[in-house]
């Protein structure tokens, strides 16, 4: 089989449920980065690939498909050796589906409404009603780990996604053990059983925890 080819960028945590779910399932990714900051995402030929130029986009055979959700989903129902990540039962998906939507529409939302303003449009620190946008998130999670995975007790696609935007807020932000202790131990139990969390998610987390940090200090010295 030819590689997929990835355009994503180190540290975006969508790119990184894509990198994790192929290497999960032994398909070989060719990797091209995109630099948003020389805003490569805007060229007419990224624009065909994908007209919401965001990171990331696989093209697979010749076709283009985007949105790391839609990836995920796709890659495992067409390459993976069994259905673990997305079993086929219709409730089991609806649930990965909801987790998939909140990571979306909750996780990263939040996560890039705080950073992108910190990271590109010199922002000198992050609101409080940002900040507690995300503390809210990890109480809404904490509600939701009612098993030892996010969607039963087997990893899913659902952990994935959300392992992703999660490791990065949880390095900035750090989540409270105290008011959520169940977020807590599923933060660890995801340093223990999902594979390459370290390369992908805490690594680049981390990364991504420097480059906050540097961006606050230059964007304080420009005031
Ligand atoms: N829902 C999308 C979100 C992807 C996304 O917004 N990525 C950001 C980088 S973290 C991006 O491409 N930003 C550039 C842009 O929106 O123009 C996914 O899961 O793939």
């Amino acid at each position: 089989m030819a590689p997929i080819t990835l355009y994503t960028t180190y540290r975006t945590p969508a790119g990184r449920a894509v990198e994790i779910t192929a290497k999960l399932i032994g398909v070989e990714l060719d990797i091209k980065l995109v630099d948003l900051v020389k805003k490569e995402h805007l060229t007419d030929e990224y624009l065909k690939m994908n007209p919401q130029h965001t990171v990331p986009t696989i093209v697979d055979n010749g076709v283009a498909l985007y949105d790391s959700h839609a990836i995920i989903i796709y890659l495992v129902s067409k390459y993976a050796k069994d259905d673990s990540l997305y079993p086929k039962d219709l409730v089991t998906q609806a649930r990965i589906n909801a987790l998939l939507h909140f990571e979306s529409g909750v996780l990263f939302a939040r996560l890039r409404g705080t950073l992108a303003p910190i990271f590109y449009q010199g922002a000198p620190s992050v609101p409080e009603d940002k900040l507690n946008s995300i503390y809210d998130a990890y109480v809404l999670l904490e509600g939701m780990l009612q098993s030892d995975y996010l969607v039963g007790n087997s990893l899913t696609l659902a952990d994935i996604s959300c392992s992703t935007s999660l490791s990065t807020l949880h390095a900035l932000f750090p989540v409270d053990a105290d008011k959520c202790p169940k977020l807590i131990a599923y933060l660890s139990r995801l340093e223990q059983n999902l594979p390459n969390h370290k390369e992908y998610n805490l690594d680049r987390a981390k990364a991504a925890e420097a480059f906050f940090k540097q961006k606050l200090i230059e964007n304080n010295k420009a005031k």
